[in-house]
């Protein structure tokens, strides 16, 4: 089972579209295993975003990702990775798939809604940057044999 720590980014807290964005992860059958709402701050941000430390854009990204609550969760699935990653559709808003998170709701790059890991390995490295084991719940979905072969 992979997983994958997924964000709503702060622009889709107050556009109101938190539910939205969830129940499309939860619609495609991924399992939600750990979910919370947090102010995240400068410290977090750099954590989360190190590789990108260096980049003409990453000061935006920080100022952006600190600028108003997440939701940080984590969803568990056969290829929970590539699953969200579609669901989300590509980077730039503008050339993400009609019927992506970001092909429905997004313009721009620098307001693109949803963060989603990028590997199994980043999946685990970052569910652990915001969850220590004991908040990610191991719980049985009936619905299970009617998502899973
Ligand atoms: P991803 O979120 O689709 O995995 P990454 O390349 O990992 O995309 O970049 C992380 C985040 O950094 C993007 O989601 C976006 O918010 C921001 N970002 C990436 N490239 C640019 C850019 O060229 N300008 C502004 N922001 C960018
Ligand atoms: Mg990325």
């Amino acid at each position: 089972m992979e997983r994958t720590l997924i964000l709503v980014k702060p622009d889709g807290v107050q556009r109101g579209l938190m539910g939205e964005i969830i129940g499309r992860f939860e619609r495609r059958g991924l399992k939600l295993i750990g979910m919370k709402f947090l102010q995240m701050t400068p410290a977090l941000a750099e954590e989360h975003y190190a590789v990108h430390k260096g980049r003409p854009f990453y000061d935006a990204l920080v100022a952006y990702i600190t600028s108003g609550p997440v939701v940080a969760m984590v969803w568990e699935g056969n290829d929970a990775i590539a699953a969200a990653r579609s669901t989300i559709g590509a980077t730039k808003p503008a050339e993400a798939a009609p019927g992506s998170i970001r092909g429905d709701f997004g313009m721009e790059i620098g307001r693109n809604l949803v963060h989603g890991s990028d590997s199994p390995e980043n999946g685990m490295l970052e569910a652990a940057i915001y969850f220590s084991d004991d908040e990610l719940v191991n719980w049985s979905r009936v619905t299970d044999s009617w998502i899973i072969e």
